[in-house]
This record gives structure tokens, C-alpha cells and sequence, in this order.
């Protein structure tokens, strides 16, 4: 079994709902168990900001997928969800998924690189992974608590109510 961090956001089409769907699909993806995930929490958008707020939230599965498979598994779970891929860099989605964290890993290649480049510098990340793993040391980048130091959690609001 392989402990994974799986990144969830979305910020089209009820994003909360969004959300709470994609965790079912993840808790019923086969060979993973669906440990726990943070609470929702609400952010602005970071790069283009003519676009709503984001929910985002980080989930902890225990796998036996290797990651291209479950790679594969999330981009469908997108899918399903209606997220249409419009080729516009960094544009609204009703759900992004993103492998953050697979095991002890760290490798890169066309389709997928390992840790996921962008933790540390999305506090959207940073801050709900650290409710589900404050010691977690991140392959490559270090404690997590050390890159909390450095990542302001700008506008970031924790949601009540759920997670
Ligand atoms: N901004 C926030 N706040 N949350 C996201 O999940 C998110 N995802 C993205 C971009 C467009 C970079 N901005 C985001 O892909």
C-alpha cells in the first residue's frame, strides 16, 4: 500500500458539491482505501483572477494503483464530472485533481512529475495538507511545516460545516 495525497479544487458548478462528489469517487476507486481528507477550505483564484473563488481540500488514500493507473483514475473522475479541457492555461474547472504526494517517489517524465511541482507555492495545498499530515516531509522539498513558514495563507478561508 502506498500512502497518497490527492489535491482537489473546483470552481464551476457548485463547487462544494463538486468536491464532496469527487471524494466519493476517490473512496470507491478500486485497490485505495480513502483514509481521511481536510475540511474545505475557500480561496481566490491564484493565476488569472477574472474567475470565481476555488474550493480546495486534500485528501489521504492508501493505494495499491500504481500512479500512472491512478492518474488515469482521476483524470476520468474529471471527466465524469464535466470538466471539459478548453486548452486555456489556468482557466475555471469544475474539478481539478492533482497528484500530489505517491509514497517515498519522486521521479518526472512527460505525463506526470512527482511530488507535484506546485506545492509549495499554493498555500491551497499547503494548509489543508498539514491538518491530515503536519510532520509530513515532502520528497525533494523538505518538512511541510518548513514550507508553511514560507507560503503567507493569503485569503485562504477554512470552511465550517463540512470535512
Ligand atoms: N487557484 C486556487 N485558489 N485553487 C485552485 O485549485 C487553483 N487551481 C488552478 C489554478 C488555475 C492555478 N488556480 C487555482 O489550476
Amino acid at each position: 500500500m502506498t500512502r497518497t495525497y490527492v489535491g482537489l479544487g473546483s470552481n464551476l458548478d457548485d463547487p462544494e458539491k463538486q468536491i464532496q462528489m469527487a471524494l466519493r469517487a476517490l473512496a470507491a476507486l478500486p485497490q485505495t482505501t480513502l483514509i481521511r481528507h481536510s475540511a474545505l477550505y475557500r480561496s481566490p483564484p491564484m493565476g488569472p483572477q477574472d474567475q470565481p473563488d476555488y474550493i480546495n481540500a486534500v485528501a489521504l488514500l492508501e493505494t495499491d494503483l500504481p500512479a500512472r493507473e491512478l492518474l488515469h483514475c482521476m483524470l476520468e473522475i474529471e471527466r465524469r464530472q464535466g470538466r471539459v479541457r478548453t486548452g486555456k492555461r489556468w482557466g475555471p474547472r469544475t474539478l481539478d485533481l492533482d497528484l500530489l504526494v505517491y509514497g517515498e517517489e519522486r521521479w518526472s517524465d512527460e505525463l506526470l512529475t512527482v511530488p507535484h511541482p506546485e506545492i509549495p507555492n499554493r498555500a491551497f495545498v499547503l494548509y489543508p495538507l498539514s491538518e491530515l499530515a503536519p510532520d509530513l516531509n515532502i520528497p525533494g522539498f523538505g518538512p511541510l511545516a518548513e514550507l508553511l513558514k514560507a507560503c503567507p495563507a493569503e485569503g485562504l478561508r477554512r470552511c465550517h460545516g463540512n470535512g
